[in-house]
């Protein structure tokens, strides 16, 4: 069998709306702005995948950075894991953080995709699995917002898919009203409903510490990103003194960060984010790390590439549940009784609703 060829790597931009949105303790988003890839082969196979600029602002620098790695490809076999060999190589001068980093996942996810649909398989079936259903939380909500209406927020999110468990943003700045929040929360779902929290890097090793000692007895199922994400010794320090598990990895790009945050002893949980781990090959490689250091892993946005990669990880966890993306797409990701449904679909089950691209393209 001959190998497909890459023929083009293309990028539209879009802005489309937030159901509700995120407001983190270190952050404010408007609205969803995405890299939307499409990457054709000569027989015509499209390979889809999103990438997350985070703000209007970077879609431009974003969108040119996958169109600029994209031409180092044009012709190359689709073979996922060389064309990131590849481009790696070409790019250690330079170094991949940052911008760059995000568009060779853009890239090797969208690879990726195209692969699977060459085999007419879905991707976690590529990837040898057969599991079919990940327990997913539920993220669309519980930001920094007013304290009075976060119970009834809650409620509802759980009611939405069945979802038993969900994530609360925290780190105000007067910690009592964090725990108000948590307590209003908790005392509506009850005890069957795990609670996440994160405070998105917002505290300082001290106040952290302080504040960890305040939230251990609350029945949190973990605690994410206390402080700044790199400081995985201040974080290894926060972990030893409470009870509740540290959960951490969202900005950790590539394996090797993962290895040094383990070794560190930064975290009792990782969750490493898709288009920063370095795509689809670059969360196999993290998901090794994981396996082999005794790690339960999550996902981090980007529900629909992450249900099959949940799927085929060893130490599976949990997915993180947000509709981000549902606006663009033509069948998003489906939640049944809290478990996100790893779709049957060939490749990763990402095709555009196009009446909705031509809306919020910019
Ligand atoms: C988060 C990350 C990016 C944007 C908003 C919120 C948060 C999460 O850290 O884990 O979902
Ligand atoms: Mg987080």
């Amino acid at each position: 069998m001959s190998i497909e060829k890459i023929v083009s790597v293309n990028v539209r931009k879009v802005v489309a709306p937030f159901s509700v949105p995120p407001k983190t303790a270190t952050g404010i988003l408007t609205d969803a702005a995405m890299v939307l890839i499409d990457l054709e082969t000569e027989s015509g196979i499209v390979g889809r995948s999103y990438l997350f600029a985070f703000s209007p602002l970077f879609l431009t620098p974003l969108a040119s950075t996958v169109e600029s790695l994209g031409s180092l490809i044009a012709g190359d076999a689709l073979a996922p894991l060389s064309i990131e060999k590849k481009l790696r190589s070409s790019l250690r001068l330079i170094d991949t953080p940052g911008l760059i980093g995000l568009a060779l996942a853009g890239i090797d996810m969208a690879a990726w995709d195209a692969h699977a649909k060459t085999l007419n398989l879905p991707l976690a079936q590529v990837l040898g699995s057969e599991v079919t259903e990940v327990q997913a939380y539920n993220s669309c909500g519980l930001w920094i917002n007013d304290t009075a209406v976060l119970a009834d927020e809650a409620e509802a999110l759980v009611a939405l898919h069945g979802f038993q468990a969900l994530k609360l943003r925290i780190g105000r700045e007067d910690a009592r009203a964090d725990l108000e929040a948590i307590r209003q929360v908790k005392n509506r779902i009850g005890d069957a409903v795990h609670l996440m929290v994160d405070y998105n890097q917002s505290q300082t090793v001290s106040s952290a510490l302080q504040r960890a000692r305040e939230l251990d007895n609350e029945g949190l199922y973990w605690i994410e990103e206390p402080i700044r994400h790199a400081d995985y010794k201040g974080s290894a320090q926060i972990a030893s003194a409470m009870t509740t598990p540290l959960q951490t990895g969202e900005n950790l790009c590539g394996d090797f960060e993962l290895q040094c945050a383990i070794n560190a002893g930064a975290a009792n949980l990782y969750m490493p984010d898709v288009q920063r781990i370095g795509g689809v090959s670059g969360w196999l490689r993290a998901a090794a790390v994981c396996n082999a250091n005794g790690f339960s892993m999550s996902s981090h946005l980007f529900p629909e590439v992450s249900a099959h990669l949940l799927a085929a990880t060893p130490t599976c966890h949990w997915l993180e549940y947000v509709d981000w993306a549902n606006p663009l797409l033509e069948q998003p990701l489906e939640i049944r009784n809290g478990m996100a449904q790893v779709p049957s679909r060939s490749g990763m089950g990402i095709e555009w609703n196009e009446d909705a691209v031509a809306r919020y393209q910019v």
